[in-house]
């Protein structure tokens, strides 16, 4: 980074740190990942000095013979990966992505219905302080308080009694397999527009390790830099009827200019998830999670629905005498990172919950595999044997450092 080290040392030298974090450490966190040097160099290229409101061959600025290539290439990589019959890959993120579908489909007022946040879903899948919330009439379907799975029959219940507009299905805490065909009967019998978020397993979905939401949703919805490991950015996937209400409510319903350097790196990542290496890693995340989820359960934790089918554990650390936050606070001192996480029908608040939730996609992309899954365990079990004993802590910190070493990570420099 020559330039970036003489023109601003201060922020060249905390970029060099977190790249030391990023090195040095498990990260654990399910919605993160490493972005391939192939992706990073498109995100920071020059793509980021041009606007191009609109969209191909309908630009409000003229310059765009590049550009309305690279889109176009996006939008077809993405369409052929996930066999959708068309797509938009200007969304800022997810929850913008979100925001389109209810601006295009629901008026304000209108009933919305989405799995509630403290269950597993998400802020934009109507939740209080949400524009979701306020601005729709949000419905929230739960859990199953015995199994800790999707409630259908609560989901089908609600359908029929509120005839919501949207139905929302996806989640951002769920460490299970969701029905998509379940959620596509229910929306039609209630004659809703199902929208599928899948942002946590567009990964897996593209890898064949999830059943994939697009044969039977209307729209999907998905950030682009989770478990599909692009850059930071959003995209939606929707039947070919949809595109013109879904491309207006994107732009210029609630954007100006799409991220050109993101769109761009967005088709690269979509073109190394078309590849065989990427089917075994999306496979080898849910092989890995299995395993860690196993292991943590011999170590004595409990995990919300004793297991996984996903990339995603959820473990309650209350049944260690320990809560979520100052657990996931000592696994940062130990050099493996997380977040602090209710789980269902919690009874602590959202910001000292009583779990952390973890997942296997950044791990995974390391070339991690099941030992390292076992050693994991067990070093979470010493944290949370020691969770006040800064030395032991930092006495693992050295061990997964260690560890981490002989694995280096997708665009970090060793
Ligand atoms: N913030 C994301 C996550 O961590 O799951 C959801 O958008």
């Amino acid at each position: 980074m020559k330039n970036l080290d003489q023109i601003d040392p201060e922020i060249a030298q905390l970029i060099k740190d977190e790249t030391v974090r990023q090195r040095d450490k498990i990260r654990l966190i399910p919605s993160e990942n490493y972005a391939s040097s192939a992706v990073l160099e498109a995100s920071g290229s020059i793509l980021t000095n041009k606007y191009s409101e609109g969209y191909a061959k309908k630009r409000y600025y003229e310059g765009q013979q590049v550009i309305d290539q690279i889109e176009s290439i996006a939008i077809n990589r993405a369409k052929e990966l996930f066999g959708a019959e068309a797509a938009n890959v200007q969304p800022y993120s997810g929850s913008p992505a979100n925001l389109a579908v209810y601006f295009a489909f629901a008026k304000p007022g209108d009933n919305i219905m989405g799995l509630a946040l403290d269950h597993g879903g998400h802020l934009t899948h109507g939740w209080d302080v949400s524009i979701t919330g306020s601005f729709f009439n949000p419905i929230r379907y739960e859990l199953n308080p015995q199994t800790h799975l999707i409630d259908y029959d609560m989901v089908r219940d609600l359908a029929k009694k509120h005839r919501p507009k949207i139905l929302m299905a996806g989640a951002t805490a769920y460490p299970r397999i969701i029905d998509f065909n379940i959620f596509s009967e229910v929306a039609k019998e209630v004659d809703a527009l199902l929208c599928v978020d899948m942002a946590h397993i567009s990964g897996l979905v593209a890898g064949g390790a999830h059943p994939s939401p697009v044969p039977v949703a209307d729209i999907v919805t998905s950030t682009t830099h989770k478990s599909l490991r692009g850059p930071r950015g959003g995209m939606i996937l929707m039947k070919k009827k949809h595109r013109k209400a879904i491309n207006k409510a994107v732009f210029p319903g609630l954007q100006g200019g799409p991220h050109n350097h993101t769109t761009a790196a967005i088709a690269v990542a979509l073109k190394e998830a078309a590849t065989d290496e990427f089917k075994v890693y999306a496979h080898k995340i849910v092989e890995n999670a299995k395993h860690l989820a196993k292991h943590l359960m011999e170590q004595g934790f409990k995990l919300v629905s004793d297991g996984t089918d996903n990339h995603l554990i959820l473990i309650d650390a209350t049944t260690r005498g320990i809560t979520g936050k100052p657990f996931a606070k000592a696994l940062d001192t130990a050099g493996i990172v997380c977040n602090y996480n209710t789980v269902p029908f919690d009874p602590r608040p959202p910001f000292d919950p009583s779990g952390i939730r973890i997942g296997t996609p950044s791990m995974t992309s390391r070339g991690m595999g099941l030992p390292e899954m076992e050693q994991l365990a067990i070093w979470m079990n010493r944290v949370a044997e020691n969770i006040e004993n800064k030395t032991e802590l930092e006495k693992i910190a050295g061990e997964v450092k260690e560890l981490c070493n002989k694995f280096p990570a997708p665009g970090i420099p060793e």
